[in-house]
């Protein structure tokens, strides 16, 4: 099936296949959030596994990664909801020290999703930059994640740096990623803390209207 296609070119690295099978899969009509979940996730998932047990190395990961960014690039217009209009105002980022990007691209499509504007500071981002631009740009949101233990502490400045700010009262602070638990949300006092992409952005878009 077209889906187990996807996630093994995926895996294989081979970011042209992944993206014509994800065209193909369009055109079908499978459904974008199928296509993303059961072929792409998949196979990153499986990538993942495999690392963890040094199956795989660094470079073929990296490969991975660039054809799951490719795939799901064809699936972002897909998974927008057609007449959203924005109603908020999020800037994100991978923390400082992180260089893992696809979950953080994920939730930033499903908030586009989703209909609010969405600042993508990229990866490496400090605490300063969050709340810089979360101030400059009258966000109502900063969303952090991070994939390493050792960089989920960048967390907690941005935290402690939205009080110094000045803003803390009008800025809801969400995190997520692999290693971030409900626990460390609670005790660094970030206000979100969810498990995938699709669950952040419909937490974000909450945010956002009670805010209104
Ligand atoms: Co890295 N890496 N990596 N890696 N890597 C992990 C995270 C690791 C668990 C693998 C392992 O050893 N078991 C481990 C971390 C261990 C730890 O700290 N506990 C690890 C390590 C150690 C490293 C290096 C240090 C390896 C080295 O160089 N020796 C190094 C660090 C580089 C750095 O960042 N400074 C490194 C490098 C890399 C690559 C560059 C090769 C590559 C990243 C490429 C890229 O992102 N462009 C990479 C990858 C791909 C992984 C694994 C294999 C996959 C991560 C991923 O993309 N998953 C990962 C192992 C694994 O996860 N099993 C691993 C798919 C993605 C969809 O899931 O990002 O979890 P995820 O996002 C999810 C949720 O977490 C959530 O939504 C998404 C799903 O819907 N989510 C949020 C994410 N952010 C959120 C924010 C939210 C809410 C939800 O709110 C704001």
């Amino acid at each position: 099936m077209i889906l187990e296609e996807i996630s093994r070119n995926l895996q294989a690295g081979k970011a042209r296949d992944v993206k014509a099978l994800v065209q193909q899969a369009i055109d079908e009509g499978i459904p974008a959030q199928e296509i993303l979940e059961k072929g792409l996730m998949d196979g990153m998932n499986v990538i993942g596994a495999k690392f963890s047990k040094n199956e795989v190395f660094v470079p073929e990961v990296l490969v991975a990664a660039r054809a799951m960014n490719q795939g799901a690039q064809l699936l972002k217009p897909l998974l927008a909801e057609e007449g959203v209009k924005a109603s908020g105002k999020v800037c994100i980022g991978t923390v400082e020290g992180d260089l893992h990007d696809i979950g953080k691209n994920l939730v930033r499509m499903m908030m586009e999703g989703k209909g609010l504007e969405v600042i993508d500071l990229g990866t490496d981002v400090s605490a300063e930059t969050f709340v810089e631009t979360a101030k400059n740009e009258n966000c109502q949101i900063i969303a952090c994640s991070a994939l390493l233990t050792t960089t989920m502490g960048v967390m907690a400045d941005v935290v402690k740096q939205a009080e110094a700010a000045g803003i803390r009262d009008r800025v809801k602070i969400m995190v997520g990623g692999a290693p971030v638990t409900e626990e460390f949300c609670r005790k660094i006092g970030a206000d979100a803390c969810t498990p995938d992409a699709a669950t952040a952005a419909n937490k974000a878009l909450e945010f956002c209207l009670a805010a209104q």
